[in-house]
């Protein structure tokens, strides 16, 4: 069987029994994009404006909610109908880390709320594999999804080798699990995705650790299916219309190459 980064977008949204990414596949093609806006700024004007800005070009608008001084429910309503008019879904970068118990409380409650809106987020399983059951609890009935962070993108980071492996059949194992953020396809036992950050086409890393690779080296030649960029996109003196289409074209043509279309 071929490999599922050898398939189109289109084609595994199809074959793929998870509404939530058939829906995403079917975004991606649609908007011929594989890029996803890291939207780490710290006011509601600011990540409307951005999310309106590069909303045209991106299949999913990341955010760090909690890095929103002004907060409040409106801007997640207003984030939702950016998400219809421009046809983006969200994911909301929470990377969970407790017991099953205290995960669902944070994922269902407190002030933000997170699976009332974000179609996607994320988690580490440092805790075992109690912390999915707890998510999918609350996030399963509201046809929602998780990734699993099998690897991170900074220097010295400590998912790797024993502890990747893990993540990955964990994932297998759990149908609320659609992916993975990582650097790489991990399997080809089911459709999982690939989300990958610290993707950038000028800068090798910033002051803190993270690192940056190019889109033909995460997409073409690792197989991930998605490239998360954030400053590369609105960073200082940037043109965040400009640099987003710019990111969409990489992305995809990384894509195409993979699938030896171009
Ligand atoms: P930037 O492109 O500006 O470096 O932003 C990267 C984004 O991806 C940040 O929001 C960060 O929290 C996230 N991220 C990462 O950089 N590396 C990881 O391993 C996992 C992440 O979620």
């Amino acid at each position: 069987m071929a490999s599922y980064s050898q398939k189109t977008y289109a084609q595994r949204g199809k074959e793929h029994t998870h509404p939530l990414v058939k829906e995403l596949f079917a975004t991606m093609e649609r908007k011929q994009s594989n890029l996803s806006l890291a939207a780490d700024v710290s006011t509601k004007a600011e990540l409307l404006a951005l999310a309106d800005t590069a909303g045209p070009y991106i299949c999913v608008l990341k955010t760090h909610i909690d890095v929103v001084a002004d907060f409040d429910a409106d801007l997640v309503q207003q984030l939702q109908a950016l998400a219809a008019k421009h046809d983006f879904l969200i994911f909301e970068d929470r990377k969970f880390a407790d017991i099953g118990n205290t995960v669902k409380l944070q994922y269902g409650g407190g002030i933000y709320r997170i699976a009332d809106w974000a179609h996607i987020t994320n988690c580490h399983v440092i805790p075992g594999e109690g912390i999915i059951q707890g998510l999918a609890e609350v996030g399963m009935p509201k046809g929602r999804g998780l990734l699993l962070l099998a690897e991170m993108s900074s220097v010295g980071m400590l998912a790797t080798s024993a502890y990747t492996d893990k993540n990955v059949e964990m994932a297998i194992a759990n149908d609320f699990v659609i992916g993975f953020i990582g650097s790489r396809r991990f399997t080809e036992e089911r459709d999982l995705i690939t989300m990958t950050p610290g993707v950038g086409l000028h800068a090798s890393g910033d002051a803190l650790g993270q690192q940056y690779r190019t889109p033909t080296k995460i997409i073409t030649e690792n197989g991930s299916d998605i490239i998360i960029v954030g400053r590369g996109i609105y960073g200082p003196g940037k043109d965040a219309a400009t640099e987003a289409q710019r990111y969409r074209e990489a992305g995809w043509t990384a894509y195409l190459n993979r699938l030896g279309l171009k």
